[in-house]
């Protein structure tokens, strides 16, 4: 029987290549984001490629009724969840702290902390009563390392790898696994939406070296995804090679 994968922040970038890969392995999806046109024709082409059905959940994580009510609505068949990918995430802005926006910080705060906590609220019993699943939580470099204009981004992703690694301890007894993944820079939409739609200035943050690309986190996932049940894969930090650490890159 095919197995559930749900993904939020399916439209783009590295929740977009997950689908993608466990779509090819013949994972059925959820796919979640804010933007219903993308999800949907990807559910179409996912659908056209592998033969995989996919169902569309357009809600915003941030919003917690609209997140316990998608996933408390999801048609019996869609129910049997397997695999959770909190990928939906941001960084707003890229500021020293006494210059930091509010309505950034709130946006990094209420996606990448309050999101990942509402969706998983509404799918861990799911995982629980199964005695089994398997939650991945993307983090980052940023949640490993700070550096300067980070800050909050920073203590976002800080907060994901500390909410990893207490889920790993609290859902270990039902037989769920928890990994969490933690790219340094990887070209998607992200720098666009870090500076709000300045596509120029995006551009130039992956200029002059080798960035990763969003199927390398994928690729990553789905080894942690097929271990067998006695394997979990806890964490994996990936970096660009010219990027040894969050605050040096080197470019030609
Ligand atoms: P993209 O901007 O390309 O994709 C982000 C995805 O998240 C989109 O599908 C977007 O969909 C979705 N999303 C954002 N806000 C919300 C929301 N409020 N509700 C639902 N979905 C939302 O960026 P990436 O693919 O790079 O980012 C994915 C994750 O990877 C993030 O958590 C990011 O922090 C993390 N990361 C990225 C790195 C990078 O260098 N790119 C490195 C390390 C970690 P929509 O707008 O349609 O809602
Ligand atoms: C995204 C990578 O280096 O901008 O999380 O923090 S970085």
């Amino acid at each position: 029987m095919n197995k559930i994968a749900f993904i939020t922040g399916a439209s783009a970038g590295i929740g977009e290549a997950t689908a993608q890969i466990l779509a090819s392995n013949g994972y059925h999806l959820i796919l979640n984001a804010r933007r219903k046109d993308r999800i949907e024709k990807l559910a179409i082409d996912l659908k056209n490629q592998f033969g995989v059905n996919c169902h569309c959940l357009v809600f915003d994580v941030r919003l917690h009724t609209e997140v316990k009510n998608a996933i408390e609505s999801l048609p019996l068949e869609w129910q049997n969840i397997d695999v959770l990918v909190n990928n939906a995430g941001l960084a707003s802005g890229l500021a020293p702290i006494y210059d930091g926006d509010l309505n950034d910080w709130e946006a990094m705060i209420d996606t990448n902390v309050k999101g990942l906590l509402y969706v998983s609220k509404y799918i861990l019993p799911i995982l629980k009563n199964k005695g089994s699943g398997h939650i991945i939580n993307i983090g980052s470099i940023a949640g490993k390392e700070v550096y300067a204009n980070g800050n909050v981004y920073c203590a976002t992703k800080h907060a994901v790898d500390a909410l990893s690694k207490g889920m790993r301890i609290e859902l270990a007894p039902f037989g769920v696994k928890v990994t969490a993944i933690h790219p340094g820079a990887v070209e998607t939409e992200f720098s666009i939406v870090r500076f709000h739609g300045d596509e120029e200035k995006a551009k130039k943050v992956y200029e002059g070296f080798e960035n990763l690309v969003a199927a390398d986190i994928a690729e990553a996932i789905w080894f942690c995804v097929n271990r067998p049940f006695r394997v979990n894969i806890n964490e994996l930090i990936i970096m660009p090679t010219a990027q040894p650490i969050a605050s040096i890159i080197n470019r030609k």
